[in-house]
């Protein structure tokens, strides 16, 4: 019989786009976009629409599997999962042992974004003390400027956009990663509303936009600074707007003289009266928003260019009217269910030492006997392709003293340097509770067919893990749907004043709209949006420069549009579409470089080598090369990825990702064939 289920995208992706998924005899036939979202309307990408391509695929992991060649070469022999459990606890049992806890890595990475699966891997690995996962690999120092400046609260809702007068799209492929906000920015545009574009590459969304401003990568704070320069110069600040709703206004406002276009333009490369005109547009807005994406904080200021920008648009005071203001980081104040009934950190009774995944390559290489890890799992990650440092982290995964463990869907760059692969299920396989980033609502998605084979879910695997471990806690006999009962029946502000037919539509697997944040209101020390902050190693806002490396190229990481990091790797027809991987040049570098379009090239620095295909493009901002997407060994038909050329560094705040501070040489190394 064929029945009609509501489901959640589970990718890390801002939307969490509700969908709706069509079965018959235990198999997916369809899924679509659920035209009942209440805030989506059914509006879900193309990736999306193939997800039963994915989920039916033949080449999925479908049994346990031990490792039968050298660590690398990815062959496997089935086994039964009462043989991988007792082997792989058997292993663990004897490093915690002989090791101690810090020996031990569980990384729970971005594969699913719901709760219940995601966090379940956590609660294993803190009963067993294992180091503590520091997180950052996405917006680290985003986040951490946004909990400065207002106290973790008071970001835009997607929705709320529609109520804007002006849009700053700022280092953000919205085309790739914020397919609603790209729609609602299209019809605002009809309605004569103006959308500028402030970024490093503009291949992807400089039609959709009335404006580009190509900026030397890593110098947006300058930008920012040199705008409030001008609209305080122009007498547009709301001074009164801000003594009331901000501290530190007028000690910040005092340093802004200096920083004039003619300045900011040597370090953006914009020309001082581009900046001038804009700053004044944005000076004169009634309700002007920033669309932030992650481009700008990934690296050494990344925290420093997001504060400047997000003070930037409050000055002008829009933030006291209906779409004013910042979207691009969580827009309620906290959560709203209570996630600690699920990673459990009262079950840790160790509190060794932490692991930051951005660091991850060199920990796990690390050989000094006291810092050894000796066991890694992996769960939702393929940290071969997607964490900085390819080679090192090659290098690492090598070692026949480090055990690894990688649950997954599919084979990856990763499981091949696996000693026991157990097979992963996918969202429509089990049940979760998903809340996205950027919108205001809840989803639910029950599970609802069978997993192919031998496969389990998260829940189901750690749970079976943790009792062959011999833990007895109640949490690992539990089901992951007794556990979104607890989720739903003990919630936090603002779910506890919901309506009971809303918390019954979450039983039943659906979306719930949440109420949009106060943003005028911080749960700061003094509860106010916080502008000098004194925590920080640099209290007042200015201009730091990113990284200084001793290569002329800025290389950037570029979501790709036809991919989400890694997990539609496993579409044949998403990838095939997308083809090689190429770098994106400016015609000025590649000029320089006698590099044209279809050239293939060599990208360089201290770490490693690795060829694209090179693109000229106008763009791309000058002094600054694009790398899209995150690619397996197999699509790019090479050894050395993108992230072979990545370094393990930290941004200034949030202990963030770096990814894109990293600088190249680019040489040409051959024409098209
Ligand atoms: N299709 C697709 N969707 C995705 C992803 C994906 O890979 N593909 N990834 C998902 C994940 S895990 C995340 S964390 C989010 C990220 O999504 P967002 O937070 O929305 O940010 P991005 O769209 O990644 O923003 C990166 C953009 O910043 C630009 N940029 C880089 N450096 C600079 C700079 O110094 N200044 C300026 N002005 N621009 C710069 C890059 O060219 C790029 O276009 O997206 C998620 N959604
Ligand atoms: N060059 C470059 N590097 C990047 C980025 C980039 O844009 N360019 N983006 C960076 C960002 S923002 C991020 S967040 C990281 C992402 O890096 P990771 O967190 O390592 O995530 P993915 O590479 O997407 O790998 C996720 C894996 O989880 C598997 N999976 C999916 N669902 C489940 C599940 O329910 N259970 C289990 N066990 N497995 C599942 C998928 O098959 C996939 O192989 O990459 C970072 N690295
Ligand atoms: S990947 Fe993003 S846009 Fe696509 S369906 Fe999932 S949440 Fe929506
Ligand atoms: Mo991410």
């Amino acid at each position: 019989m064929r029945t009609v289920q509501k489901a959640v995208c589970p990718y890390d992706c801002p939307g969490t786009c509700g969908l709706l998924v069509e079965t018959e005899n235990n198999k997916i036939l369809k899924v679509k976009g659920d035209p009942e979202h209440p805030l989506h309307h059914g509006l879900i990408c193309e990736k999306m629409q193939g997800y039963e391509k994915a989920v039916n695929s033949p080449e999925r992991i479908t049994t346990p599997l031990k490792r039968v060649g050298a660590k690398g070469e990815g062959r496997f022999e089935p086994i039964s999962w009462e043989q991988a459990l007792t082997e792989i606890t058997d292993r663990w049992k004897q490093i915690l042992k002989e090791d101690g806890p810090d020996a031990v890595i569980g990384l729970s990475s971005s594969g699913t974004q719901g709760w219940i699966q995601k966090s379940i891997v956590d609660c294993l690995f803190n009963k067993m003390g294992a180091r503590q996962m520091i997180m950052t690999l996405c917006n680290g120092a985003k986040g951490a400027a946004v909990d400065s400046l207002m106290g973790g609260r008071g970001c835009l809702c997607g929705t709320e956009l529609k109520d804007s007068d002006y849009y700053i799209v700022w280092g953000c492929n919205m085309k790739a990663t914020r397919l609603h906000t790209l729609a609602l920015l299209n019809q605002q545009r009809k309605k004569g509303k103006k959308v500028l574009l402030i970024e490093v590459c503009a291949v992807d969304n400089g039609k959709y936009c009335d404006e580009v401003l190509l900026i030397r990568p890593g110098s947006d704070g300058a930008l920012a600074l040199a705008m409030m320069q001008v609209i305080t110069e122009a007498g547009l600040a709301a001074d009164g707007f801000m003594k009331e709703f901000a501290s530190g206004w007028e000690e910040f406002r005092a340093t802004l003289p200096q920083y004039t276009p003619e300045w900011a333009q040597e370090i953006t490369g914009i020309p001082a009266e581009v900046i001038r005109r804009v700053a004044l547009e944005i000076g004169h807005a009634k309700a002007p928003a920033i669309v932030g994406g992650t481009g700008p904080c990934r690296r050494k200021n990344g925290g420093m260019n997001i504060r400047l920008s997000i003070i930037l648009s409050a000055i002008t005071g829009g933030w006291a009217n209906p779409g004013g203001g910042y979207l691009g980081e969580n827009p309620r104040s906290g959560p709203v269910l209570n996630r600690a009934l699920i990673h459990r950190p009262d079950l840790r009774t160790h509190f060794g030492e932490k692991a930051n995944i951005n660091l991850l390559s060199e920990i796990l290489a690390d050989t000094t006997p006291s810092e050894k890890v000796k066991a890694f799992y992996v769960s939702g990650g393929n940290p071969v392709n997607a964490i900085h440092n390819q080679k090192k982290m090659e290098e690492a995964l090598l070692r026949e003293d480090l055990f690894t463990v990688v649950h997954e869907q599919f084979h990856t760059d990763t499981t091949s340097y696996a000693d026991y692969v157990l097979p992963a299920t996918f969202s429509v396989e089990h049940t979760d509770v998903y809340t996205p980033a950027s919108f205001c609502h809840i989803s639910t998605g029950l599970k609802a067919v069978d997993a192919p084979g031998e496969a389990k879910s998260n829940w189901e695997t750690i749970c079976l893990l943790a009792q062959y471990m011999g833990y007895t806690d109640e949490q690992f006999s539990l089901t992951a749907e007794e556990m979104l009962e607890r989720l739903l029946s003990q919630p936090l502000e603002p779910l506890c004043n919901m309506d009971p037919a809303a918390v019954e539509t979450l039983r039943r697997g659906g979306t719930v709209a949440l109420p949009y944040s106060d943003h005028l209101h911080f749960p700061t020390p003094d509860g106010k949006f916080r502008i000098i902050d004194e925590t920080l190693e640099e209290p007042m806002p200015r201009y730091i420069p990113d990284f200084d490396d001793p290569y002329p190229l800025a290389l950037t990481a570029i979501p790709g549009t036809l991919s989400l990091n890694s997990v539609f790797a496993a579409r044949r027809d998403l990838m095939e579409r997308r083809g090689a991987m190429i770098l994106y040049l400016n015609p000025e570098d590649a000029a320089e470089r006698a590099i044209v379009t279809g050239d293939r090239v060599l990208v360089k620095n201290d770490l490693a080598e690795v060829e694209f295909t090179g693109v000229v493009t106008e763009l791309m901002a000058k002094g600054s090369v694009g790398a899209p997407g995150v690619y397996s060994k197999k699509d790019a038909g090479q050894r050395l990825l993108m992230n072979a050329l990545t370094h393990s560094r930290l941004s200034d705040m949030g202990e963030g990702t770096a990814m894109n501070g990293n600088y190249v040489e680019v040489e040409k190394l051959r024409e098209r064939n």
